[in-house]
């Protein structure tokens, strides 16, 4: 796999970035057939999971997040990956262009607006995404056998694309695939281009996905 740089290609691999101990911390917290994540879903994660509320605050993650944006951050959300045989997805090729406040409120080059799990979220001015980051923590490890992610490095430098556009760049450029080991994450910046495939030998890819941002948001309205 080739040496990525977040500075360069907006995705980078950091090797063991969760101890064991969290590992194992966040497999016995999301218990992953327990009544929380059926009702609340996977989204704003830190509010259900002790040990997920633990990584948004570990101070390395911090660090690298401040580091890579060069500015204080704060968390944006929160949410929870995993590819089971039972549940097989697949993610065709997308920028992550939402980001999810606690308010609705009219601001030019903000919108659409949508309410998921009860939650605002409203795609951003791309002055807002370039001033993300997000982590995915992996809990095991990752490939193309249990359908890890793909990246195309550099893509976030293009903008916010129509879906003409991305169809185009995935033909002409080969992708990244993000293999790893458990504890270690891919740091991205949201709108890098990313998919990712079926799994070939399903089992558990359990992912903790934080996305920080160093954007200040305008007067009134939070990060969800
Ligand atoms: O974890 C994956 O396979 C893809 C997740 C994804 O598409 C996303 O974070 O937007």
């Amino acid at each position: 796999m080739p040496l990525l740089h977040f500075d360069h290609d907006g995705v980078e691999i950091r090797e063991g970035l969760l101890s064991p101990a969290s590992l194992e911390q966040v497999k016995s917290d999301i218990d992953l057939e327990c009544e929380k994540l059926r009702i609340y879903g996977v989204r704003n994660l830190e509010k259900r999971f002790s040990s997920i509320l633990a990584l948004t605050r570990d101070p390395t993650i911090l660090s690298i997040a401040k580091d890579l944006l060069n500015s204080r951050v704060s968390l944006v959300r929160a949410l929870f990956f995993d590819k089971t045989p039972e549940k097989n997805w697949y993610v065709t090729w997308h920028q992550d262009k939402t980001v999810t406040v606690n308010r609705k409120t009219e601001l030019p080059g903000w919108g659409p607006w949508s309410i998921k799990e009860g939650l605002h979220h409203v795609q951003p001015p791309l002055a807002v995404l370039n001033k993300m980051i997000t982590l995915r923590l992996h809990i095991d490890p990752s490939d193309e056998d249990n359908g890890c992610l793909k990246v195309i490095p550099g893509s976030y430098k293009l903008g916010i694309l129509q879906q003409t556009q991305i169809d185009a760049i995935v033909q002409d450029t080969r992708a990244t695939p993000c293999i790893v080991a458990a504890g270690d994450a891919v740091i991205m910046r949201p709108h890098l281009l990313h998919a990712s495939s079926k799994a070939r030998q399903p089992s558990h890819r359990r992912v903790v996905h934080l996305e920080y941002s160093s954007f200040t948001l305008p007067a009134g309205l939070g990060w969800a």
